[in-house]
């Protein structure tokens, strides 16, 4: 007998359980709307027929930003097999970027000059897409003098420009790969002395695919075209 009482409810938790779960599973799939968008994004729960128009109401398919297939095309920058190392001392490949919008310059944290003028614009470039919603982007930081530049001295570099998140990824390169991203980039930089390197200042954007789809050089640039090409692969 108490072994039946068990099993009973037992089998009672798992069917709450398994309820429970479909129960999310409706809320989270079914949406509604009507093709002629009669009462304009107006959403029903269950299928059926427009109150205006009568139509049969449908349900909208997500909007396909980009191919999510692993196929990269052959100008993607995720076919380098370069390893890098975040501020966080991850290690990664530019493949691990795949899927958001990406932000990239070259700087290096010692700079005094160029460098935080292309972060501030970078700031603004973020600033400007964050008041239009969109927040779904990576910016990425690699720097141009590995020696100096540590996954320690980015982290620090990345809290001192209230950057330490995951939206922004600091990158520590070997020298041969740093150079071979900058050569894709046509980024140009050279050590004058110690702590010390000439560098042109470009704000590269690339798509969820990899592929460079802008670029913007100089200082305190009119970034109208930064944000537009962002824009141009996203929802918002
Ligand atoms: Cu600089």
């Amino acid at each position: 007998m108490k072994t039946t009482i068990k099993i009973l409810s037992l089998l009672f938790i798992f069917l709450i359980i398994s309820s429970c779960s479909t129960d999310n599973q409706l809320v989270e799939n079914d949406i509604y709307t009507c093709p002629m968008q009669c009462e304009g994004d107006k959403t029903y729960s269950s299928p059926g027929h427009c109150p205006v128009c009568e139509m049969n109401l449908t349900q909208p398919v997500a909007k396909v930003l980009y191919d999510e297939t692993d196929l990269l095309s052959e100008n993607s920058i995720f076919n380098l097999t370069s390893k890098w190392q975040t501020q966080n001392k991850e290690t990664i490949t530019l493949k691990d970027l795949k899927g958001k919008p990406l932000v990239v310059v070259m700087i290096y944290t010692t700079c005094k000059a160029a460098c935080p003028r292309l972060v501030a614009d970078v700031r603004n470039i973020e600033k400007t897409l964050i008041a239009e919603d969109i927040k779904d982007v990576k910016y990425i930081f690699v720097s141009i003098d590995p020696e100096t530049d540590t996954p320690e001295q980015l982290k620090a570099f990345a809290v001192e420009n209230v950057m330490d998140d995951e939206n922004h990824v600091f990158l520590h390169g070997s020298v041969d790969d740093v150079r071979e991203f900058s050569n894709v980039l046509a980024v140009k930089y050279k050590e004058i002395s110690p702590l010390d390197f000439s560098h042109s200042n470009i704000i590269s954007v690339f798509n969820p695919g990899g592929e460079l789809i802008n670029q913007v050089e100089g200082l305190g640039m009119d970034q109208t075209a930064t944000i537009n090409a962002i824009k141009s692969i996203t929802t918002h």
